[in-house]
């Protein structure tokens, strides 16, 4: 019997090489080993001022991406938060058996909460939307980054409280945690993670960026006075990025591409990532575009609202007559 996994995608930023190299990839390698749902978190995206336009194109743009990256419908229950109206009801009800005090601890909370004092309730209420997102479907395992880990651990101690509670209700999952992908730096400044939502975007790369200008990106990265390419995460950041991104794409691994560029110069390196890169992203972007303009997107959450509104639907009404909300 297959596990049951699930994956949330918060519709914020612009996706990236990084979020690719770091995250998708796997999700593609791994598609055939669980039953996968895949929906993105509109609702997770309004905990703090977001865009209107931003938010909408947002959502389609990122499903588009993922298929584009070679995420497959026939293998994902794919769907949208919003579309699944009995989620902010079953959050509600596992809300009435959440402690402030659990909330207030989380660190995500701690340190966005800090950086503005007039931020919502729903700042603080988020990590139980996330638990009832995990809930609805059961999952076995939830693959996630190291920042989510805690709110996976939160959604277990509010799953067995409430089967402690009122019985056997709901699954407990396990968090994956998802640092096998290769962490991709910016290009800039090779000691942060390339993100998604950063301002100075010289030094990340997105997957919709005009081809021409990625070149320009990879050929400015920095790199260091050596001139030799060998990775060296410590002495050479820029250059063992650049070894990295090269290495994923064309996967193979980091001594395989030293050898191959021993005699290189920095800019000949640099040119052949970004032929590798551009001939990528070159890809993704005529299936992106071929997605992006035809009603498939639409269909594929249709199907899966239907899925996944039946079992939320089920779920709630399971916990409305343990709790005692009935005639
Ligand atoms: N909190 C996650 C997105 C998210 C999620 C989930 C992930 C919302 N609900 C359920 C896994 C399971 C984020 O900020 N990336």
């Amino acid at each position: 019997m297959k596990k049951i996994s699930l994956t949330g995608l918060k519709p914020t930023g612009s996706l990236t090489l990084g979020n690719y190299i770091g995250a998708i990839k796997q999700m593609v390698e791994m598609q055939d080993n669980y039953i996968n749902y895949l929906f993105v978190a509109d609702m997770h995206a309004i905990t703090v001022p977001i865009n209107r336009e931003e938010l909408h194109n947002n959502i389609k743009n990122f499903l588009a991406l993922y298929l584009a990256c070679g995420i497959d419908p026939k293998k994902n229950i794919i769907y949208l938060q919003s579309d699944i109206e009995y989620i902010p009801c079953i959050s509600w009800l596992l809300e009435c058996n959440t402690y402030y005090g659990e909330l207030s601890r989380m660190i995500q909370f701690k340190e966005k909460s800090k950086k503005n004092a007039n931020f919502s309730v729903g700042l603080l209420t988020y990590p139980v939307l996330m638990a009832t997102d995990i809930l609805v479907v059961d999952a076995d395992y939830v693959p996630v980054g190291i920042d989510q880990k805690q709110h996976v651990e939160l959604t277990r101690n509010i799953a067995s409280r409430f089967n402690k509670k009122y019985g056997e209700t709901f699954k407990i999952p396990e968090p994956l945690i998802t640092e096998v992908g290769t962490k991709i730096m910016d290009l800039v400044d090779p000691s942060k993670k390339m993100s998604k939502t950063e301002e100075n975007n010289k030094g990340v790369i997105c997957l919709l960026d005009d081809l021409k200008l990625v070149r320009k990106k990879i050929m400015s990265a920095t790199t260091d006075s050596d001139m030799k390419v060998v990775y060296d995460q410590e002495k050479k950041p820029g250059i063992s990025n650049l070894i990295n991104i090269y290495a994923s794409l064309t996967n193979k691994n980091i001594s395989e591409v030293e050898e191959m560029f021993k005699n290189s110069n920095y800019a000949q390196f640099k040119s052949a990532v970004a032929d590798v890169v551009c001939s990528f992203l070159e890809k993704i972007q005529l299936r992106y575009n071929e997605l992006i303009n035809s009603d498939e997107i639409d269909k594929i959450l249709r199907e899966g609202a239907l899925v996944v509104r039946k079992m939320a639907s089920d779920k709630f009404d399971t916990m409305k007559l343990k709790i005692g909300l009935y005639r």
